[in-house]
C-alpha cells in the first residue's frame, strides 16, 4: 500500500500503511495517579492528564484500521531483581520502587499502581511489554516482536515525554525504525521538558523523528 503523507516537523512523515504501530509508553497509574511513583518523586501527577483523551484518540484510530498497537508499562519484578541499585537509591523520593503505597508497591508488576489507566487500557490481541528500564527496547523483546511483525514505522505517545518517551524513541530510531511523536499525545511534569523535547527530537533535519499534530494525523488518515 502507498505510503501516506503526515503533515509533520521538520518535513511529512511517510506513514508506512502495514508496517506502522501506535507505541503507547507508561500510560500508568503509577505515574498519572496521586500515590504513585510520580508522586512520590515530588510531581504533580495532573500535569499528565491532558494526555489522556489524545493516547485514547490514536488508539481508536489505529483499532479502526486493524494496525499493531503496543503498550509499555515501567515494572519490576517483585523481588526486584531486575532494578539495578543505582535506580533503587536515586533520589530522594517520598516512596522508593518496591515499597507499599495506596496503589499497592511502586512499580511492581502486577499491582494496582502498575496498571494502564483504564481509558488507553490494553485490549485483546495487542502487545503488552512490561520494562525495567526507560527505554522500551532495554531488556525487552520489542525488536524481536517488531521484526517479526515486519513493523518499521513507530508512532509514539505517552508519558512522560523527556524521559521514558524520548528514551524510547532514541533506541528505535538507533535500530533503523522511523518515529513519528503526537504532541499532544504526550505530557511532562515539565512543560519547558515537553516543549526542549519536541524541539531537539525534530532538529538538524529529524535527528531522533519526526513530531506531528494530533488534528493533522486524524485529517491525512481521514
Ligand atoms: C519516569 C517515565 N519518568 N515513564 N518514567 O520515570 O517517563
Amino acid at each position: 500500500m502507498a505510503a501516506i503523507s503526515i503533515p509533520a516537523e521538520p518535513g511529512p512523515f511517510p506513514l508506512a500503511p502495514g508496517r506502522t504501530a501506535l507505541i503507547v509508553i507508561d500510560m500508568q497509574r503509577d505515574f498519572l495517579e496521586p500515590g504513585g511513583f510520580g508522586e512520590a518523586l515530588g510531581n504533580d501527577v495532573s500535569t499528565l492528564r491532558p494526555a489522556i483523551a489524545p493516547v485514547a484518540r490514536l488508539l481508536a484510530l489505529f483499532r479502526a484500521r486493524g494496525w499493531p498497537v503496543i503498550h509499555t508499562r515501567e515494572s519490576h519484578r517483585p523481588d526486584l531483581s531486575d532494578c539495578p541499585p543505582a535506580k533503587l537509591s536515586r533520589g530522594a523520593p517520598g516512596l522508593r520502587i518496591g515499597d507499599q503505597g495506596p496503589m499497592g508497591r511502586i512499580l511492581v508488576q502486577g499491582e494496582a499502581g502498575n496498571a494502564i489507566l483504564p481509558e488507553c487500557a490494553p485490549i485483546p490481541g495487542e502487545i503488552e511489554i512490561d520494562k525495567p528500564g526507560k527505554g522500551a527496547f532495554h531488556r525487552t523483546d520489542l525488536q524481536a516482536m517488531l521484526e517479526a511483525r515486519g513493523i518499521s514505522h513507530l508512532v509514539f505517545a505517552g508519558v512522560t515525554t523527556e524521559v521514558c518517551v524520548q528514551t524510547s524513541m532514541r533506541e528505535a530510531n538507533d535500530r533503523g525504525h522511523e518515529c513519528l511523536l503526537i504532541e499532544e499525545a504526550t505530557e511532562s511534569y515539565f512543560p519547558a521538558f515537553k516543549a526542549a523535547t519536541l524541539a531537539m527530537i525534530r532538529a538538524q533535519g529529524g535527528i531522533v523523528g519526526w513530531t506531528a499534530k494530533l488534528a493533522d494525523f486524524e485529517a491525512a488518515l481521514a
